[in-house]
């Protein structure tokens, strides 16, 4: 009676504990960015963009651009959770008097290709588009 009672304690505690590691990795999961990519069809500065992109908060470094290029970075960067926050970013060397030109952004509510467009007027006039890949990792 004693041995079943505690045998029992034993399964119930050993639930317990697979239930928390369970929803401990669950809330683990992460996000891979990967493919990460600009499309530059009209530039804004006289001699090239310097184009980075953000990754909820994380700077990834896309290099110089002038009308036609295109480029996807080799790199992949991992973020805590979805949404993915995508930002375009055009670098001015970030002075007080001069600041980084950020260009818009977009929440990536799910897994898979994640596109958006940037394109304005003015004193900003450049037309851009930029993505990414997101995958669930651990
Ligand atoms: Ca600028
Ligand atoms: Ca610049
Ligand atoms: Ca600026």
């Amino acid at each position: 009676m004693l041995r079943t009672k505690l045998g029992r304690r034993m399964v119930a505690a050993t639930l317990g504990l697979a239930c928390i590691l369970g929803a401990a990795t669950a809330s683990q999961a992460r996000v891979l960015v990967s493919g990460a990519r600009v499309h530059c069809t009209y530039q804004n500065e006289t001699g090239a963009d310097e184009i980075f992109l953000k990754f909820n908060g994380v700077r990834l470094n896309m290099g110089n651009f002038t009308n036609g290029k295109d480029y996807t970075s080799p790199s992949t960067l991992i973020v805590s959770s979805l949404p993915v926050n995508i930002e375009i970013w055009e670098d001015d060397g970030n002075h007080w008097y001069d600041g980084d030109d950020w260009w818009g952004g977009t929440a990536c509510q799910s897994f898979g290709f994640c596109h958006d467009e940037s394109i304005d007027g003015g004193f900003q006039n450049h037309s851009y588009s930029y993505s990414a890949t997101l995958s669930f990792t651990q």
